[in-house]
């Protein structure tokens, strides 16, 4: 399967911690995801192999608002 990019709108990232949480909740999901979070533009970039609504969900998992 290759890989696509998906740009997500994430609100209620304050530091860190919750970049390491949202990166870590995508690559759960997809082990080969690269993950890049712009936080200042609540940005977060996935190339993925999964579909754009498991990754959303995945997101939402950890208590972010997820604009898909
Ligand atoms: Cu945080």
């Amino acid at each position: 399967m290759s890989k696509t990019d998906h740009t997500f709108s994430v609100t209620g990232m304050t530091c860190g911690h919750c970049e390491r949480a949202v990166t870590q909740a995508v690559k759960k999901l997809d082990p080969q995801a690269e993950i890049n979070i712009d936080r200042p533009a609540n940005s977060v970039k996935v190339e993925s192999t999964q579909p754009r609504e498991a990754l959303a969900a995945a997101i939402a998992a950890e208590g972010y608002e997820v604009a898909v």
